[in-house]
């Protein structure tokens, strides 16, 4: 199964087959860099390198003028401009988790294709997904027609569902931060969530939200007191994210309101992030007023 446009299928098929070099080149390159990401964040090896194989293949295809990631300051300008042409920008996050490395758990790769120039709002999407880094990798592809997900292997992509859709009844919830450093709003909608479904949290937003997807329920990194912009970026994490599940049929939210609303004033902006059923999302919101 492949994606109606050209431009995008490339990307995807790329990011598909480049996802089995990244697993493998994971070996040998658990430890950290001498650098900082532009978020402040340590960088480990596999960052750095995963980012520079994703830019040099990304960045080479024809109707790909823009290519930017978590992991550098600037978007590298690799064609037309997307704001004025047909071109697409792509924002990744390389690894996603990677602090996941050290313990071996659950990691991935996350993309957004945009028609506009970055930074731009998640409306300018048209297809996110990721890779996930699991037991086998697997791969979530949403477009505006469809959400589908894969299982990769030796660089091939086989379809494994179709028509990814958010279970209706909610089994599961992740939430990211310090108990006490929510704040208490979050903290009382958080306590109600708690009686009703099932922890599951692994400090890796593809492997939390690809949960959700298979289970129903909800993942949430809020803003917190000390630090009310929340952890997760915009561009390459939010924005991607909430397209997936918004297309899978849930709910995405800043605490207030869809995601991919969300007016972006820099590349690498942080976002409280809450994507899960309509239901869950809708009292969140309802929580924080
Ligand atoms: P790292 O890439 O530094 O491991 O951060 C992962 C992440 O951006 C996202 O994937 C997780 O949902 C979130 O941070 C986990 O954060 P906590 O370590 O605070 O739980």
């Amino acid at each position: 199964m492949t994606v109606s446009d050209p431009v995008v299928e490339e990307v995807v098929s790329t990011i598909g087959r480049s996802a089995t070099e990244i697993r493998q080149g994971l070996i040998g390159r658990r430890g950290t860099v001498d650098e900082e990401n532009p978020s402040g964040e340590t960088q480990a090896e596999a960052d750095v390198w995963a980012d520079d194989l994703l830019a040099d293949r990304l960045g080479e295809i024809d109707g790909v003028g823009e290519y930017a990631s978590e992991e550098r300051a600037d978007v590298i300008d690799c064609g037309d401009d997307p704001a004025a042409s047909d071109a697409y920008a792509v924002a990744v996050d390389p690894l996603d988790g990677s602090s996941n490395l050290k313990s071996n758990n659950a990691m991935g790769t996350i993309f957004g294709v945009y028609d506009d120039a970055l930074p731009a709002r998640g409306e300018a999407l048209v297809a996110a997904g990721y890779v996930l880094y699991g037991p086998i990798t697997t791969m979530m592809i949403a477009t505006e027609e469809t959400v589908a997900e894969y299982e990769l292997s030796g660089g091939e992509r086989t379809v494994v569902d179709d028509d990814v859709t958010l279970p209706d009844e909610p089994v599961v919830f992740g939430f990211g931060g310090r108990v006490p450093d929510w704040p208490d709003d979050f903290r009382e909608y958080a306590r109600e969530i708690e009686d009703e479904l099932k922890l599951r949290y692994g400090g890796a937003l593809i492997g939390d939200v690809n949960q959700v997807l298979t289970y129903g329920g909800t993942f949430g990194y809020p803003g917190l007191q000390s630090r009310p912009e929340g952890k997760l970026r915009l561009q390459f994490e939010g924005n991607p994210i909430g397209y997936v599940v918004e297309r899978a049929g849930g709910r995405s939210s800043n605490g207030d309101r869809s995601l991919l609303s969300v007016q972006p004033d820099d590349l690498h902006d942080r976002t409280p992030v809450h994507v899960g059923n309509d239901e869950l999302i809708d009292r969140l919101e309802a929580a924080l007023e």
